[in-house]
Order: structure tokens, then sequence, then C-alpha cells
């Protein structure tokens, strides 16, 4: 005899009930993340995707890049778990933490550094008091599946805890001639909405109007990842005012602001510019 399939009642009403619970959840934190829609959010997984090559002997203990970035009030940091643990005292009560689940050495050989792998759990997020997780896939990677499948996976275990998931949608591998074109990071931040994240952040395309194409065909929060550091932070600011003007939800940075002479200065010029419709000329 096979067992029915039919729910009593009250089991059906307390699933709901904890769905309803969840979808609140994921609301509550993704409003301390982007209070008023948009956020600058502080990007440092460095230590574990590039190494020492990243940072200066001054500012080479985590802690200090960390606090630097409290006491600059952006709007989320996203580190890994490690960091996270190590650093917890400066951040907690203060600035929204997502963990990064995924990444990958740049001491792997050049074949091996087109997959990431997990580094962390949403388990582990929830227990280090995380209002999100993040998590890379390389769009056009040989490896593609196994980042869409991880991420897969990380959103089904977020939706369990009303957990926002924020994709670090990158395309690359051997048929990305360009990782920057709009057709391609389009195509990229379709398949992130398709695998269900809450948050895109992904490459400038390189104009406010293409990334505006970008951002308007896309129904959910499309960021810009900040990328490698310009010759001067002016050009970063332009960069994020380009962004802000394409209708974006923001951006998500590291390298410009830890990178540059007056951490303090550029960092409260990028938050200018996402919250309060500042322009680079205002820093001068
Ligand atoms: P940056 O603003 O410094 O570019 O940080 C964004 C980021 O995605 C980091 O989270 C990550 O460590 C790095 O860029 C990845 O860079 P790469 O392009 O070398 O893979």
């Amino acid at each position: 005899m096979h067992a029915e399939r039919i729910y009593p009642m009250e089991s059906l009403k307390s699933i709901m009930q904890k769905d309803i619970c969840a979808a609140i959840g994921k609301r509550v934190r993704l409003s301390r993340i982007l209070k008023d829609g948009k956020a600058a959010i502080f990007a440092f997984d460095h230590g574990f995707e590039h190494g020492p090559t990243d940072f200066t002997e001054e500012n080479m203990n985590p802690r200090k890049i960390v606090g630097s970035a409290v006491e600059s009030n952006f709007d989320a940091i996203m580190l890994t778990k490690g960091v996270a643990e190590v650093t917890h005292d400066l951040w907690l009560g203060r600035t929204p933490l997502i963990v990064k689940l995924t990444g990958k050495t740049s001491l792997k050989p050049p074949e091996g550094q087109l997959l990431q792998y997990s580094i962390g759990s949403v388990d582990d997020a929830v227990r280090l008091g995380a209002d999100g997780v993040a998590a890379t896939v390389y769009w056009g990677s040989p490896h593609e599946e196994i980042m869409a499948e991880r991420f897969q996976r990380i959103v089904t275990r977020c939706e369990e805890y009303g957990l926002p998931t924020m994709i670090l949608a990158y395309p690359r591998g051997p048929s990305i001639i360009s990782s920057y074109d709009e057709r391609i990071v389009l195509y990229a931040s379709r398949a992130s909405l398709e695998v269900g994240a809450d948050l895109i952040k992904t490459h400038y395309t390189g104009s406010t109007e293409s990334f505006g194409r970008v951002v308007r065909s896309v129904p959910i929060p499309v960021m810009m990842s900040g990328g490698g550091k310009t010759e001067t932070p002016k050009d970063f600011l332009h960069l994020v005012k380009s962004v802000m003007d394409a209708g974006s939800a923001g951006v998500v940075v590291g390298r410009n602001v830890f990178q540059s002479a007056d951490f303090r200065k550029v960092a409260s010029a990028v938050i200018g510019i996402v919250h309060n419709k500042m322009a680079p000329e205002d820093f001068d």
C-alpha cells in the first residue's frame, strides 16, 4: 500500500507560516543593506582571491581594513567566514555582514582559475549573524554548471532562513571575448536572475547608456563590481556616478577604496554619490 500524499490542513498551515516568515526575514535583511533602495557595499575577499599582492605591509592585517570600512559607514561588508570571525568585534551592531561562500586563490594554475569552490556554508553565515551571503559564478566558464548548481543550492538553503543572496556574476571563459561587453554582461545578469539571485554584482559596461540597458533588463538590483584601481580616485568616482546615473542599485567596491591614499575620503565620496546624488567634483 502507498502512503497518501495528502497533507492535513494543520501541517499545510505551518508550512505556509514558515514560508511567510522567511519571506519577511529576507525583506528585513535586504532593507538593512539597501536602506533607501541603494547601497555602497565594501568587498573584502581579496586576501583569499589575490593574496598579499593587494596589500601594503601596513594594511596586511585584515582588522585594519575592516575597521576603516566600518568607520566609513559602508552599508554592508562582504567578507569570507574566517575574516568575519577575526573582525566580528569591529562590525557587530554597526555594519551588516554578507558572507562570501565561494572563492579561489591566485596560486592555482591557470586552468584552475575558472572555477570557484565552496569556502563556507549558509549555516556558517547564519551562525555568524549575517544579513546575506554571496557567491561567484563565472558565466561562460567550462565549469559554469558546477558554480551555477552550487548557487542553486545556496539559494534553496537561504530560502529556509530568509537570507538574501548576492551573485558575483562575472562572464569569464574561453568563448568570452570581453567580460565588459553589454550583451555579455546582460546575458550573465539574466542568467543570475534565473538561478534565483536577489542582488547582482557585475562588471561595468563602459557607459551610462549601456549599463542602464543592463539594469533595466533585470528586475532585481544590479550593482557595479569595482574592479582594479583606476589611474586616479577621481576616475573611479566618475565610474560610480555613471553607474548611479544608469539607475543602478549601487556599487560593491574594494581595491579602489582600500588601495587609495585616503581610504576615508574615497569611501565617503563613493557613499555620497550612491546615496546623495553627489558628483565627483563635490569632493575636490
Ligand atoms: P574590487 O572592487 O577590488 O574589484 O573587488 C570586487 C571583487 O569582486 C572582489 O570581491 C574580488 O576579490 C575581486 O573583485 C575579484 O577580482 P578578479 O577580477 O581578479 O577575479
